[in-house]
């Protein structure tokens, strides 16, 4: 956690009205201890293949999920569920380090119920999408990148909107909110061979949301 530990500026970028990319965020160190918490959570809660509602094209994704919500897609549609969609169990608890990340991210906010691991092999990507199943569409979402570049396109809360892209390393975060916090965004490309800390290549992204409204 870069800005509390004061190791590394807090040089957020903001690459449209609230859409801020914190390059370095996490420190070699501190993705490595994230990535042994991700390692731990895969293990109980496996990569699953999603599928698109209706037609059930797969995802060139894999995900899985921690914390007391995740997210989920199959040929019902897209949704927040307490437990696996293959092994019925509830989702590993939310890591202590991605509480601290959320809190030294987004002071303030309501604590984050749902964190998304997404992992990118070679050639995977990610359609333009809004990330709007959750009931509380005010609280921002904090998204952090391990392993292998990604080119992330970002643009406006209209589909035909004009876009912009952003390479995201390896130890990268990114905070949507305000006006961003609606807007339409997906990942076009990995950059393979362009980080050691996955083996076998790829990337891991993880998205910490809130879904509920609070009291
Ligand atoms: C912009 N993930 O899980 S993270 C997703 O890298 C998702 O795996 C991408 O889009 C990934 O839904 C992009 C950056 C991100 C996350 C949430 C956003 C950008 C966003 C919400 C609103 C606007
Ligand atoms: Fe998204």
């Amino acid at each position: 956690m870069a800005r509390t530990a004061g190791l590394f500026p807090a040089s957020a970028v903001e690459v449209q009205p609230g859409a801020h990319h914190f390059p370095g965020y996490l420190s070699e160190i501190e993705q490595d201890a994230l990535l042994a918490d991700l390692r731990t959570i895969v293990a109980n809660a496996p990569l699953f293949q999603p599928v698109m509602p209706r037609t059930g094209k797969p995802f060139s994704v894999r995900m899985t999920n921690c914390g007391r919500l995740g997210w989920v897609s199959d040929r019902s549609g897209y949704r927040y569920q307490a437990t696996h969609p293959e092994t019925g169990a509830p989702w590993p608890p939310l890591p202590d380090r991605l509480q601290r990340i959320w809190v030294d991210l987004v002071p303030g906010a309501p604590a984050p119920e749902a964190a998304l691991i997404n992992h990118y092999r070679s050639g995977a990507r990610m359609g333009l999408h809004r990330d709007e199943d959750e009931d509380d569409k005010t609280v921002p979402v904090v998204s952090l990148s391990i392993g292998d570049a990604a080119r992330f396109r970002v643009g406006g809360t209209k589909r035909g909107d004009p876009t912009r892209s952003v390479r995201l390393d390896s130890g990268d975060a990114f905070v949507l909110s305000g006006a961003s916090r609606l807007a339409y965004h997906g990942i076009d490309r990995i950059y393979d061979g362009t980080s050691d800390r996955l083996s076998g290549g790829g990337r891991l992204n993880v998205t910490l949301r809130r879904v509920s409204v609070s009291e």
